[in-house]
């Protein structure tokens, strides 16, 4: 099955004691069993719920891997790709990372003895030369937040490989319908299914697929261990925005390439950060490894925070607010909001400014959004 179908049957039969088409809210905490160890594959619902399997089996379809685990939220599923690691184990990540995630690493993990390392992304080499001795992990987003910068997933792969290292990647921008990492090398992915996946900005949760039997295992052990699940409703939400994810992806995608080329003439915008543009630095790499280039858009407006200030006041149709992936336009100001969480001066030796903006572009009609980005940079201008 391609992808589209399987978005909207795999793990998705008919309910086998109603008929119910579509997959029900098993909206109960525990199973009630035959006899000791008897019992119809379900116990308590932290450990497993049928929801829950529905969404995690049709997750692992789209990203081509075998297994697939849903979690709380996209940080639920990030600790517990990192709950493989001991004290005294190196990660390398990329420098661009999600403010969070970057968070997870520094307050969570280093007072655990984790040691990280952050190089630039870009370069498959940084990667190499950063490797030692106790290195267990290799991090990357691609493209990233907020900065849209591509990593060479099969480059950093080779790397990897023969070492015992495991390349992790969040695929949460791209979506599987425009990547899928296992495919080109990497061990384990990872997702804020509150993004795209979800794609109506009204549920949040994570996972991870991989192919890897012995990281699945102890993946999943950690989920019932740890505990940090989605319920049942919030998986069928999920569930539900996935039967569209390929549809949406192709107006993002549109919609995302007609902004960033708007912005990339206007004269108040300095710098537009979008894979799909042909000045991108990565465009190339972007167009062989991902089939569409998205619609998350980040630029630096001229004028600096009072600026920006004066833009997302005057946004009508975009929603000034976290998150992305939606079908709604959002507006961010990531040195506030998502990036906030990095230390100022390391946030802007990452190039996250204090003129920069993110929009994460909707489905809406790309007239309308262009018009309001318009009329909002107009009163930027005007200060
Ligand atoms: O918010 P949560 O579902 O826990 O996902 C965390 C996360 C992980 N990885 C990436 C690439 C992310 O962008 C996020 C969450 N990001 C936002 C909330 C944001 O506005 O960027």
């Amino acid at each position: 099955m391609k992808f589209s179908t399987r978005a909207i049957h795999v793990g998705q039969d008919a309910d086998p004691t109603t008929g119910a088409t579509i997959v029900p809210i098993y909206q109960t905490s525990t199973f009630t069993q035959q006899g000791i160890g008897e019992h119809k594959g379900y116990e308590y619902s932290r450990t497993g719920n049928p929801t829950r399997t529905a969404l995690e089996t049709c997750l692992a379809s789209l990203e081509e891997g075998q297994y697939g685990l849903a979690f709380a939220s996209g940080l639920a599923a990030t600790a517990a790709v990192l709950s493989l690691l001991r004290p005294g184990d190196h990660v390398i990540a990329s420098e661009d990372l999600y403010g969070g995630t970057y968070r997870l690493f520094e307050r969570v993990y280093t007072p655990q003895q984790v040691a990280f390392t952050y190089v630039d992304g870009a370069r498959p080499e940084a990667f190499a030369r950063a490797i030692r001795g106790d290195t267990k992990l290799v991090w990357i987003e691609t493209p990233t937040n907020p900065l849209l910068q591509l990593a060479d997933i099969q480059a950093i792969a080779d790397v990897c490989k023969g070492l015992g290292i495991l390349l992790i990647v969040d695929n949460t921008f791209a979506t599987p319908y425009l990547q899928r990492p296992l495919k080109l090398g990497a061990d384990i992915v990872v997702h804020s299914t509150t993004k795209y996946l979800g794609g109506h900005s009204d549920v949040v949760g994570g996972a991870v697929i991989t192919n890897d039997t012995e990281a699945f295992q102890q993946v999943k052990f950690y989920q019932n261990a740890a505990g940090g699940i989605p319920g049942p409703f919030d998986c069928w939400l999920t569930l539900r925005g996935l039967k569209t994810l390929a549809v949406r992806m192709h107006q993002h995608n549109d919609n995302g390439q007609r902004i960033a080329t708007f912005l990339h003439r206007h004269p108040l915008v300095d710098k537009v950060y979008y894979p799909g543009l042909p000045e991108h630095p990565q465009h190339e790499l972007a167009a062989r490894q991902m089939s569409g280039f998205g619609g998350m858009v980040s630029f630096q407006v001229k004028g600096g925070k009072d600026a920006v200030n004066a833009f997302v006041k005057a946004l009508r149709l975009f929603s000034f607010a976290e998150s992305l992936g939606g079908v709604e336009s959002l507006a961010c100001y990531p040195p506030a909001m998502t990036h906030g969480s990095i230390p100022k001066e390391e946030r802007e030796r990452r190039g996250i400014t204090e003129s920069l903006i993110r929009l994460s572009v909707g489905i809406e009609d790309a007239e309308d959004l262009i018009e309001d980005l318009e009329q909002a940079l107009a009163s930027a201008k005007h200060l």
